[in-house]
């Protein structure tokens, strides 16, 4: 019989809390009261959810106050705790990176030499100035990083960039990639065994979606003679289903297709001599 329950943080609220929770819902799971409280349990899978700032998560796991987290791998990495990261969630997608006032000549790394930066993540500035041998003066500030130029509280910043809007409207450019993050599942080192097989089960499913997400179904129609080529363009999981259609000399194809792969897919199977093509998503995929 089942006793344990794995415990996971996931953000309150914030750029982190939607996706999670919809993963979650995705993966099957049931959240009591919406999971608006501090600790929400499931109904139909042995799991609780934990809601909190973001920061706080590491250290939490690391303390087994939660078992598993979902965060941002760049606040796993400034927070430098004991915890493993488990998979990659693809969500959330962002990059840290240093930026200079637009009108500042950059050729390399060598600028920012005794100059002061402004960041919320000075461990991992620290780490990045220290490896390209870079002694500068590192400024923590929690929010509105990317004013401290303007205010003459530093020369450049460290901060998370994703289309890039916020540093342009603020006259900053981006020189350097220190890293580039999306959400990422963590987990405590020690796991008991019955906490692992929940984790265990919970991957699989996460997987599964995953897969699902990155897939679409593709149905066609193709006369008999192009169906070894388009064989060899759509194999799907095994290999296609071919059904025979009512007119002589034609089938019916159906099969998987890679989304990245989809474009390139489609105008080979179209010059193959496939008609009719229908494309519809995939709820959850079992490999
Ligand atoms: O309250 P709590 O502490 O839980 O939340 P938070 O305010 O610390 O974090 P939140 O919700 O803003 O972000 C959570 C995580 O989302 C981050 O740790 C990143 O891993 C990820 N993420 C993805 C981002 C962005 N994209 C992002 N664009 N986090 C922040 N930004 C901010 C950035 O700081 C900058 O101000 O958006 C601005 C830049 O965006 P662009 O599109 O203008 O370049
Ligand atoms: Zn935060």
């Amino acid at each position: 019989m089942q006793t344990e329950i794995l415990k996971i943080a996931i953000q309150k609220s914030g750029r982190l809390s939607d996706s999670s929770k919809k993963l979650l819902k995705e993966c099957g799971i049931k959240i009591k009261n919406g999971g608006g409280k501090l600790l929400s349990p499931a109904t139909n899978f042995p799991i609780q959810v934990l809601n909190l700032r973001d920061d706080d998560i590491p250290q939490y796991v690391e303390d087994g106050i939660a078992d598993i987290g979902i965060l941002g791998e760049n606040v796993v990495l400034e927070a430098n705790k004991q915890v493993e990261i488990v998979t990659r969630l693809g969500f959330a997608s962002c990059r840290l990176s240093l930026a200079v006032p637009k009108s500042d000549t950059y050729t390399d790394v060598s600028f920012f030499e005794g100059k002061k930066v402004a960041t919320s993540y000075p461990q991992i500035l620290g780490d990045y100035l220290q490896k390209n041998q870079i002694n500068a003066e590192i400024h923590k500030i929690s929010g509105s990083v990317e004013i401290a130029p303007s205010i003459g509280l530093a020369d450049a910043v460290c901060d998370i960039v994703s289309s890039g809007s916020t540093l342009f409207s603020n006259g900053l450019k981006e020189v350097e990639v220190i890293m580039k993050s999306e959400a990422v599942l963590i987990k405590r080192p020690q796991l008991s065994e019955e906490k692992q097989s929940i984790l265990d089960k919970l991957l699989f499913r996460i997987q599964a979606v995953k897969k699902a997400e990155s897939s679409k179904y593709i149905l066609l129609n193709a006369p008999n003679e192009s169906i070894p080529k388009i064989k060899e363009v759509i194999p799907g999981m095994k290999s296609p289903t071919i059904i025979p259609l009512a007119d002589e000399g034609w089938s019916a194809l159906h099969s998987v297709v890679v989304e990245e792969q989809f474009w390139e897919v489609i105008d080979q199977l179209k010059a193959a001599g496939a008609q009719g093509i229908l494309v519809v998503p995939i709820e959850k995929m079992i490999v």
